[in-house]
């Protein structure tokens, strides 16, 4: 693991409707993250939170794409950031903000990669298009977004498309995805490992097939985009779309410390923490747990 790691937290809440997630760096912050790194022995470096603009007057809905413009303009911000800290040969660790800013952290980090790896931790699949989605939300968007699908003006965003390969992306956790979205990763044969699956494969399996899948893909560097609602709500509690049914604590804990162990994670983003939502900063609080076994917490 690359020991040099840059901290950057986006306090994004426009790629959906309920507010409360941009305060999820906060939570993150107070819930201790640069303490337990700094115990792991990191060089970091913190860049603070970005500065995203608000809408002024309630906008009308474009394309069914909810704040186009605000969305597109801090994702271009945030990927002129990642780009940078890459360049550095540091390790992108992004605090969110709603599931939109992966658009941004992808494109700062997939040019400075020939075949980067994409493992999409989530309850979600985040395939949806203006044309599919039935919130009209984007950050039930961004992976469609990474692989060229949906409007240019995000497809676009830092000056290439597309990012990312849907052949080196694997989707783990989901339990909610939409008609459109079935239809694109039957069509593009994205590789999801299902709640249905990682039930009966269990945890340990589906972390070692995923990582071996994208071994056979060849890949050059693998970005985890961690959800926190891929866990069940019932434990971490504070995220704006809660799906029943998902992964315990502990059993993400173990996939963090299988990743840990694989060496090949070379980015990572935590994102939709609504601490407006949580019971005592529960959910930024597991997100810190599962950062710290992520970059090598271990007992022995
Ligand atoms: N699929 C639904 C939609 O597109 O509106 C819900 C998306 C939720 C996305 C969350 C962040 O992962
Ligand atoms: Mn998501
Ligand atoms: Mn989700
Ligand atoms: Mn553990």
């Amino acid at each position: 693991m690359n020991k040099q790691l840059s901290i950057i937290g986006v306090p994004m809440d426009l790629g959906q409707n309920r507010r409360g997630v941009d305060m999820g760096p906060s939570a993150i912050r107070y819930a201790g993250v640069i303490e337990r790194l700094e115990q792991l022995k990191y060089d970091i470096e913190d860049l603070g939170d970005l500065v995203i603009s608000r809408p002024g007057e309630e906008q009308e809905k474009k394309d069914n794409l909810r704040n186009l413009e605000e969305v597109r303009e801090g994702n271009i911000k945030l990927a002129e950031e990642v780009d940078k800290v890459v360049s550095k040969n540091r390790f992108p660790l992004v605090l969110g903000g709603d599931h939109s800013i992966a658009m941004g952290t992808l494109a700062g980090i997939a040019k400075h990669y020939e075949n980067l790896g994409v493992i999409w931790y989530d309850a979600h699949a985040d395939l949806n298009s203006g044309e599919t989605s039935p919130s009209g939300n984007i950050h039930g968007m961004p992976l469609a977004v990474s692989i060229g699908i949906g409007h240019e003006k995000l497809t676009g965003i830092h000056g290439y498309q597309p990012k990312i390969k849907p052949e080196n992306i694997v989707i783990i956790g989901a339990r909610s995805v939409d008609e459109g979205e079935r239809e694109l990763i039957k069509e593009k044969g994205i590789k999801v490992f299902s709640m249905h699956e990682v039930d009966r494969l269990g945890m340990s399996q589906v972390m070692q097939d995923s990582l071996g899948y994208l071994e056979s893909r060849n890949v050059d560097g693998v970005h985890l985009s961690l959800d926190l609602d891929s866990l069940d709500p019932g434990e971490a509690p504070g995220v704006g779309t809660p799906v029943m049914g998902g992964f315990s604590y502990r059993e993400s804990h173990l996939a963090m410390e299988m990743l840990n162990e694989s060496e090949k994670i070379t980015s990572a983003e935590f994102v939709e923490v609504n601490p407006i939502l949580d019971e005592k900063n529960k959910t930024a609080t597991m997100a810190v747990g599962l950062l710290g076994s992520l970059l090598g917490e271990k007992l022995k």
